[in-house]
This record gives structure tokens, C-alpha cells and sequence, in this order.
């Protein structure tokens, strides 16, 4: 370890103060004073010169210095109560700007309630930094019990696209540079940055400092596809009889807005969007086969997948969902693959024409090869698909007209639909069972990235760090469609939206419980079932103990009045929507992953 790390054991600076720089060399000996940096300046300064404006965390020791110092140094300091909230926020905050999202959190337990956000991103295909204080290696090493022991670095290996240690401050801008450069580069990910308490106070030459900073140069290198791969696939997709194409979040993330759409129309087919690709093209758009879904899934032939990965959420590309005679049979399909992992193809069905690159330059290439001569899809298919989708518009509009006492998700979220088609930059949240599936299905978008929701594992309690994030990092309204179980994982956070007065509207598709609100104990004992809630509770006052606006609604007419006031207000607002307690299927519309019990 060099004398630096033991020279300025800094005594915490208040907040005004702790910018001047610091000087070190006495005057006494006549020798001109150096003017010195440390730790905290030069991870601030690696990650502003990267252009990072806003973190996402919660202080603590070793971090809390730095928090105020991101502040004063003019980065956005966003605090969580719940470190878990801001690492989904960290997430998300990638998601939408292609820069990393930066979560920031205490040693050990602050760390591992960050690991689950940092594990989702990875999952997720997002770029997020989780940068956590740690605590003194030799003696985590030894096991000899620091404060907040933990070998962070091992642990987040296994759940991280890559994980980083830096122990020295000259090392810092190398340390950040490769997080940028792992989170962002090929298929985003999750990246740990271990920052051990030491590393901080550390001072080194303010010149040396800067010099050992690195400005990633195009940390998101484009990947320019094989021209005899673009030709494959061009042939394949000519082939077909019954094209499809498929939308992915990665699709929405590549931000090639204007050439996905180009590709979709010159080609004439037919498309289903994956649940954050909506709004790629407006839902509303005549090829979006989204209202045909288990029509056009078991009859295509030729499908075109561009960022989506045939995994659970595509039934794994085969089994009933597409035309197979039983759960794991091939329905014949013969699939394009677009996508920046070399490795996705044939992760569950073969892939006969893999297209390799980036989003952006694949397209462009396909574009390429597409002229006037393109044979559209045959009629006979483009014209079934519209047909099959006219039946089941036709169905679903029925439904939605119907005003029930008390409401259903679908009476309900027929205001939600209006209200998205009259704000459509708004941005959506979405998570739950129910609340999530009738949501996907009922609430049209017609822009790119403005639904954001549950991702690849389903998971709960993305709702108020996505709110928090897509609030911050857009300026945007937020609308969050949550249910009432999984709005309970990150409620919490109602506080950090209202203290950053930052425009949300929650609402809250209240039924009582996890997917129902009517089961009892099956013993007939007084614990209530493990899948209820206590009844009829008040989640709006909440939101007005922390000073926002709290509605309680039991009509479509009162939850489209509090949306309305909501939106025009731009105040923190949790709407409680009073819904049919008996009006939601167990896992909503998974319900075939649940186990069976083999024992009657
Ligand atoms: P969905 O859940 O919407 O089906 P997935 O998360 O399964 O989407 O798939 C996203 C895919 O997009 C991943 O396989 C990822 O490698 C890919 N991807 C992400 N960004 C890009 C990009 N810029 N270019 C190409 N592929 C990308
Ligand atoms: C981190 C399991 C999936 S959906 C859900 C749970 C608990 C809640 C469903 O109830 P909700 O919606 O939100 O009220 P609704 O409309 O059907 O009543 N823990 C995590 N992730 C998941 N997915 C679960 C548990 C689950
Ligand atoms: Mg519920």
C-alpha cells in the first residue's frame, strides 16, 4: 500500500467546506505547496468526466461524505430508504438513457440489499453500477470482524456481467472506466465497484489525479453484422408464408426507433411487441398482432426476433404456445435472431439464421437489403392475423364498457387506457399479477420506452425506485399501475417520490391481496390466508403522511377525475382503487408454472 493511503485520515468536512482543495507540503521549508485530491474527488470526477449526472443510493458509513459531495460537486443525489429501491431505480435509469444507472450504498447489508437490483440488471440486459463502501481488507480477509464484514467482491462475481475492487486512488479512474465500459459494452449488464472505506480519504498529487482519470472513448462500440449473415436472414424472411417479427426490450433499449419501424412496414409483417417494446410502434399500429398473440405464435413460420430471447416469457420457442403437440415439442418454426450476444442463439430452439451486432446496425443492414421488390407477407396471412385481432378487439371492448360495482381490473383500467392515449409521454410502471397482465393487454402505448415493468423474472418491487428513476432521469409524469401486494415491496418509498416532488401518480389496483382478496384459512383458524391483506386498507394516507395527494376510488368515473387532477397537478398522488376482491386469477395469466401437488 503507498504512504498516500495512510497520509490524510480526513476528518469529516462539513459540507460547504470539504471542496477547497487541499494543499499538502509545508510552507516552513520554503517548498511551493502541491495542491493534492483525494479518493472522494476523484470518484466523483471519473464519474462526472464520464458524464454520469445522478446517483442513486442511501449514506451511511463509509459513503456519506461522498453523498454530499456528489451534491456539492452538481450531481443529482437521489436517497432511497430502502437500498433495494435505489438499485432498482439504478436499473432502470439505464434502461432509459443507455448510461449506467449508479446505485451507491453502504458496506455488507447496505451491499446486499443493493445485489438484488444489481442481479435483476444483469438478468435484465441493463447497465447499472452498484458501487458499495466496503470495509478494511486485511481484516475482512482475516475474519477477525470488522463493522459490516463481508468479502463483497466474491459475492457479487456470480451475479454481475463483471465486479471491480479498487484499492488505490491512482487506480480510481481505471477502476471507473471499466465498470462504464463492462455495464455498457456488448450486452449491458450489471457491473460491482468495490470501494473499500480507505480508498477515500486517500491523497495523491491533484495533477497526478487527473492525469490517471479516463474518458471512455464509444463505451457501446457498434457491432456491424457478417453481410452473409444480413443475407440469411434476408433469404429466410423472404421465404416464409407467415412471417413474424417479435420486439424486445432490447429492441427498445438500442434506441433505433425510426429504422425498427422503417423495417416493420417495409416488410409488411406482422409484429408482436414484448411487454417493455411496446409503444415501439404505437400498439395501435395496423401490423401489431399484439391482440392476435396466440393466433399468430402457433402459426407463423418464419420469426423474426429482434432483441427478445425465447425464453419463459416465449414459452422457451416451442411446446403448445407455438403449434407443438405437447409442452416441449418444436412447432416447426424457423427463426431469425437478432441480437448483440453472440451466445443467445439456440439457448432453447435452433436458430437458423443468427444475426450478430448491434441493434442499430443490424437493422440498418436489413434496411439495406429490402427495396421496393420486397415481396410483402401473403394476403391470406396478414389478412387472418386482422381478422383473428377484430374478433378479439371486438371482445375486449365489450368487456371494458361493463361498470360493475365494485370495479374490475378491466373497468378500471379502461380509464388507465385513456388516460396513457391522452398523455402519451407519460411514462407507464407496471408490476403485480393481475394488475400487471390486464394492464399489458388494456393500456395501449404509442411511444418507445414508456412501459417499464416486472422484466425477465417477474420480480415485485420495481415499482417506486422505476418511478423515482424514470421521473428523475425523463422530467417526465410517471404513472405506476401497481398491485396492492407488490406496491407493499418498495411503499416505502412514497416518502423519497414526495420529498423529491417528483410528478407520480401510483395507483394502487387494491383487491385485497396476492392475485385475490377472498381466500380464507383453510383450517378455519383466525391467521388469516397467507395470499389476503387486511381488508379495505387506506394505502392513500400513505402518500399523505409524507404531504402528497391521497384518493380513495370505488368508480371508473372518480379514478379518472383523481388521474386527470393527478396529471394536471404534477403532485406525488396515490390513487386507492377499490377493486373486485374475487375478480383475479392465482399468477394472473401464469398460472400453468405453478406446481402441482401430487398428494390429494
Ligand atoms: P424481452 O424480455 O423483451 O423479450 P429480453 O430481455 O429477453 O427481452 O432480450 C433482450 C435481448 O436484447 C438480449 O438478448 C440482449 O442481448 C439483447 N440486446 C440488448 N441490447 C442490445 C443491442 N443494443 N443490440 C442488440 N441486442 C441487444
Ligand atoms: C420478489 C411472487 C408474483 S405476483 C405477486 C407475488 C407476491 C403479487 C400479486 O399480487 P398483487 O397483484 O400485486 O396484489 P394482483 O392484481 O394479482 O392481486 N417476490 C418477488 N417477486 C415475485 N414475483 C413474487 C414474490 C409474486
Ligand atoms: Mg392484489
Amino acid at each position: 500500500m503507498p504512504d498516500t493511503a495512510t497520509k490524510s485520515a480526513t476528518p469529516s468536512a462539513t459540507a460547504t467546506a470539504q471542496d477547497a482543495p487541499k494543499v499538502a507540503g509545508g510552507t516552513e521549508s520554503g517548498v511551493q505547496p502541491q495542491p493534492e485530491t483525494d479518493g472522494f474527488h476523484l470518484v466523483i470526477d471519473a464519474l462526472k468526466l464520464n458524464g454520469i449526472d445522478t446517483v442513486f443510493g442511501l449514506p451511511g458509513i463509509p459513503i456519506t461524505d461522498l453523498t454530499r459531495k456528489l451534491q456539492v460537486a452538481g450531481m443529482r443525489v437521489i436517497s432511497f430508504r430502502h437500498e433495494q429501491n435505489a438499485g432498482y431505480a439504478a436499473s432502470i435509469a439505464g434502461f432509459l438513457t443507455q448510461k449506467p444507472g449508479i446505485c451507491l450504498t453502504v458496506s455488507a447489508p447496505g451491499f446486499l440489499n443493493g445485489l438484488t437490483a444489481l442481479a435483476h440488471a444483469t438478468t435484465n440486459c441493463f447497465p447499472m453500477i452498484l458501487i458499495s463502501g466496503s470495509s478494511e481488507r486485511e481484516i475482512v480477509d482475516l475474519l477477525q470482524g470488522d463493522y459490516e464484514e463481508m468479502d463483497q467482491l466474491a459475492i457479487a462475481k456470480p451475479l454481475a456481467k463483471a465486479a471491480f475492487r479498487v484499492l488505490h486512488a491512482e487506480d480510481i479512474g481505471v477502476g471507473v472506466a471499466r465498470a462504464i465500459r463492462a455495464a455498457l459494452s456488448g450486452r449491458p449488464g450489471g457491473v460491482y465497484l468495490d470501494l473499500p472505506a480507505k480508498l477515500f480519504p486517500q491523497a495523491i498529487d491533484a495533477a497526478a489525479g487527473k492525469g490517471s482519470l479516463i474518458k471512455v472513448v464509444d463505451a457501446a462500440p457498434r457491432q456491424i453484422p457478417a453481410p452473409d449473415a444480413v443475407k440469411r436472414a434476408l433469404d429466410l424472411l423472404k421465404s416464409a408464408k407467415k412471417p413474424l417479427i417479435i420486439l424486445g426490450k432490447g429492441a427498445a433499449y438500442a434506441q433505433a426507433d425510426a429504422d425498427i419501424r422503417a423495417l416493420v412496414e417495409k416488410t409488411g409483417v406482422p409484429y408482436l411487441p414484448m411487454s417493455m417494446a411496446k409503444g415501439l410502434l404505437p400498439d395501435t399500429h395496423e401490423q401489431c398482432a399484439s391482440a392476435a398473440r396466440s393466433f399468430v405464435l402457433p402459426e407463423a413460420d418464419v420469426v423474426m426476433l429482434i432483441g427478445a430471447r425465447l425464453n419463459w416469457l416465449l414459452s422457451h420457442g416451442k411446446g403448445k404456445t407455438w403449434g407443438g403437440a405437447s409442452a416441449k415439442t418444436w412447432g416447426g418454426q424457423k427463426f431469425v435472431q437478432v441480437d448483440i450476444s453472440p451466445q443467445e442463439a439456440d439457448s432453447n430452439v435452433r436458430i437458423d439464421a443468427p444475426l450478430v451486432g448491434d441493434i442499430g446496425s443490424c437493422v440498418k443492414a436489413l434496411l439495406a437489403g429490402i427495396d421496393t421488390r420486397w415481396p410483402k407477407p401473403p394476403p391470406e396471412w396478414t389478412s387472418a392475423v386482422a381478422d383473428r385481432k377484430k374478433k378479439n378487439v371486438a371482445k375486449m371492448a365489450e368487456t371494458l364498457t361493463k361498470d360493475p360495482s365494485p370495479m374490475s381490473f378491466q373497468s378500471a383500467l379502461n380509464v388507465v387506457r385513456d388516460i396513457v392515449k391522452a398523455n402519451p409521454d407519460a411514462i407507464l410502471v407496471n408490476e403485480g399479477a393481475n394488475a400487471l397482465d390486464f394492464t399489458r393487454s388494456i393500456v395501449d402505448m404509442y411511444k418507445p420506452r414508456k412501459r417499464i415493468d416486472v422484466g425477465t423474472w417477474g420480480i415485485m418491487g420495481i415499482g417506486m425506485g422505476y418511478c423515482v428513476a424514470a421521473a428523475a432521469v425523463t422530467g417526465q409524469q410517471v404513472i405506476a399501475v401497481e398491485g396492492d401486494s407488490a406496491f407493499g415491496f418498495s411503499g416505502m418509498e412514497t416518502e423519497t417520490i414526495c420529498r423529491y416532488k417528483l410528478p407520480v401518480c401510483i395507483v394502487i389496483m387494491n383487491n385485497n391481496g396476492v392475485y385475490r382478496g377472498d381466500e380464507a384459512n383453510p383450517t378455519g383458524g383466525s391467521d388469516p390466508s397467507p395470499l389476503v391483506f387486511v381488508k379495505d386498507a387506506r394505502y392513500e394516507k400513505l402518500m399523505e403522511a409524507f404531504g402528497g395527494v391521497g384518493v380513495h376510488v370505488t368508480t371508473p368515473a372518480e379514478l379518472r377525475k383523481a388521474m386527470e387532477e393527478a396529471i394536471r397537478s404534477r403532485k406525488p398522488t396515490l390513487i386507492n382503487a377499490v377493486i373486485d376482491e374475487g375478480g383475479g386469477t392465482e399468477s394472473g395469466r401464469i398460472t400453468s408454472l405453478n406446481p402441482a401437488a401430487k398428494k390429494k
